[in-house]
C-alpha cells in the first residue's frame, strides 16, 4: 500500500489519497478541470463523474473547472490566459492538488505542475491510484501494479528529455542518465516479473475454467459500468456476499458462483471490475486475464444504472471496452438495474427503447424472479457457427440444420455437402461428427 500511495507524492510531500493508515489527515483538497469540446454537451456529466472518481480515492473536491477548447494547449492543455486564472482560484481556495479529467503529456504535468505549484495528476492515474487503494488479492495488486509501471515508464523518459536538454554538462548530465537508466531498468525487469507472475496464475485460471467447463454449465459474466449496482445482483442471484459500496470500483477480483435457473438448469455466474468511460489503456492490458473470463463467457449480464442521467452514455462506455478486450461479440442480455430509484417515465422509455431488456431492482428483489427466465432464454438462444462436411446418403442431417438454424454457406463436394452452419448451442453436440476437419 505504501509503495503504491507513493505515487503521487507531491513536491511538497503531501499525498493525493488517504490511504488506510493516514485517515486522520484532513483530505487533501482538489480542484477539478475538464476540457471539452467547444460543442460538447456532456460536460457536466464528465465532471460529476470526476467528483465522484477524486472523492472515491480520497481528496475533497472543492472546485469543478469545465475549460471549453478547440484543441489542447501543447505546453498546458488549457493555455496560458485559462491557466493564470486558474492558478489565481487555486491559491485563494488553498488547492493540494489539480485533477484533470483529460490525459496529460508528461511535458503537460509538469508545467502544470510549476504553474500550480501543487501536484497535478489526470484521470488516469487517479483512476489507478483507486485501484492500487482497492486491490486486494495478490494478482489484484499485481496487475495494479504492471498498470502503474506502464503508466510510469513514458513519464521517466520525459524526465530524462528534460534533464539532457538542460545541457548541464558531464558532470551534472551524466549521472543523471545513468540513474534514469538504472531506474528504466529496474522498472522493466519487475514488469517482466510480473507478467510472468501473472501469466501463471491465468494458466492455472484457465485450467480451472476449463473443467468448471467440462462440467456442462454454461457461463454469465456480469458486466457494466462501475457502481451499476453488479455485485449487489449478483448477492441476489447467488446468495454471495460480495462487498457492496456505494464508491467506484468496490470490486476489482473476480468471483464465481453457481447460478441456480428455472427448471433445473443451471449456469456459473462471475462479477467482475466494472468499466468507466475512457478505462485506460495501462489498465485493459493488465486486467487483461480477468476480463479474458468475460470474453470467453457464453451471455455477458450487462447491468446498466437506469437512475443515472444518461444510462446510454454508460452502455455506450460498456460496449467500447467490451470490444476493445474482444468481448464485442458475445451474446448479451441488458439489465436495467435500480428501478426503484427510477422515475416512471424513464423506465417506460427505457422499456420502449430496449423491449428485450430485463428490470430490476437488486435491492428489493423486484423483476428478480422473471429475470432467471431471461437468463435462461438467452443462454437457450445461444448460436453457434459450424464448418460441418455432411455425406450424401445423410440427408436427415442436412434436414435438421435447414431447419433448426441459419445457413450461411453451402457447396457440394465430391465426399459430400460442405456447409457453413449456425445453430442454437443445444444442437451442436449431435452435429460433433460431421465438423470437417480441415476447417
Ligand atoms: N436504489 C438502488 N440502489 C442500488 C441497487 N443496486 C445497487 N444499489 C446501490 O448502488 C451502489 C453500488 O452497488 P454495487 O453492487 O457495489 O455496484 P457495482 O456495480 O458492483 O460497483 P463496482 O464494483 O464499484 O463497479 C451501492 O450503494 C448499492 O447499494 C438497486 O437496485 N437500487
Ligand atoms: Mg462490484
Amino acid at each position: 500500500m505504501t509503495e503504491r500511495s507513493n505515487e503521487h507524492v507531491g513536491r511538497r510531500g503531501r499525498r493525493l489519497t488517504a490511504s488506510v493508515t493516514d485517515l486522520d489527515v484532513t483530505r487533501q483538497r482538489a480542484m477539478l478541470v475538464a476540457v471539452v469540446d467547444k460543442r460538447a454537451t456532456d460536460g457536466e456529466l464528465g465532471l460529476a463523474e470526476l467528483e465522484a472518481l477524486t472523492d472515491t480515492a480520497g481528496s475533497e473536491p472543492v472546485a469543478s473547472e469545465l475549460v471549453r477548447r478547440e484543441r489542447p494547449d501543447p505546453a498546458t492543455y488549457i493555455g496560458s490566459g485559462k491557466l493564470r486564472e486558474l492558478v489565481a482560484e487555486s491559491k485563494a481556495l488553498d488547492i493540494d492538488v489539480v485533477v484533470f479529467d483529460n490525459e496529460l503529456s508528461p511535458a503537460q504535468q509538469r508545467n502544470l505542475q510549476k504553474a500550480f505549484e501543487c501536484d497535478v495528476v489526470d484521470r488516469v492515474a487517479l483512476i489507478l491510484d483507486i485501484f492500487a487503494q482497492h486491490a486486494h488479492t495478490k494478482e489484484g495488486m499485481l496487475q495494479v501494479e504492471l498498470a502503474q509501471h506502464r503508466y510510469r515508464l513514458p513519464r521517466l523518459r520525459g524526465r530524462g528529455t528534460e534533464m539532457s536538454r538542460l545541457g548541464a554538462g558531464i558532470g551534472t548530465r551524466g549521472p543523471g542518465e545513468t540513474k534514469l537508466e538504472t531506474d528504466r531498468r529496474r522498472i522493466l525487469e519487475r514488469m517482466s516479473k510480473i507478467e510472468r507472475e501473472l501469466k501463471d496464475a491465468a494458466r492455472s485460471r484457465s485450467t480451472r475454467s476449463r473443467s468448471r467447463r467440462r462440467s456442462g454449465d454454461p457461463t454469465v459474466a456480469i458486466v457494466g459500468y462501475t457502481n451499476a449496482g453488479k455485485s449487489t445482483l449478483f448477492n441476489r442471484l447467488t446468495g454471495a456476499d460480495v462487498l457492496v459500496e456505494d464508491r467506484l470500483f468496490a470490486t476489482l477480483d473476480s468471483t464465481v458462483r453457481k447460478l441456480e435457473l428455472p427448471d433445473g438448469h443451471s449456469a456459473l455466474i462471475s462479477d467482475t471490475v466494472g468499466f468507466v468511460r475512457n478505462l485506460p489503456h495501462e489498465l485493459v492490458q493488465s486486467f487483461h486475464s480477468t476480463l479474458e473470463e468475460v470474453a470467453e463467457a457464453d451471455l455477458l449480464l450487462h447491468v446498466v444504472d437506469a437512475s443515472d442521467p444518461e444510462p446510454e452514455l454508460q452502455i455506450a462506455a460498456v460496449h467500447r471496452v467490451l470490444e476493445e478486450i474482444g468481448a464485442g461479440g458475445n451474446d448479451e442480455l441488458l439489465v436495467f438495474n435500480k428501478i426503484d430509484a427510477t422515475d416512471e417515465v424513464t423506465v417506460r422509455r427505457l422499456r420502449r427503447l430496449h423491449p428485450e431488456a430485463a428490470f430490476v431492482s437488486a435491492i428489493d428483489g423486484s423483476g428478480i424472479g422473471a429475470l432467471g427466465g431471461a437468463i435462461r432464454r438467452a443462454l437457450e438462444a445461444r448460436t453457434v457457427e459450424l464448418a460441418l462436411l455432411v455425406p450424401y446418403d445423410r440427408g436427415d442431417v442436412l434436414g435438421l440444420v435447414h431447419d433448426g438454424g441459419t445457413v450461411v454457406a453451402q457447396t457440394h463436394e465430391e465426399e459430400g455437402t460442405r456447409v457453413l452452419v449456425r445453430v442454437p448451442e443445444s444442437m451442436a453436440a449431435r452435429l460433433d461428427t460431421f465438423i470437417a476437419d480441415d476447417h
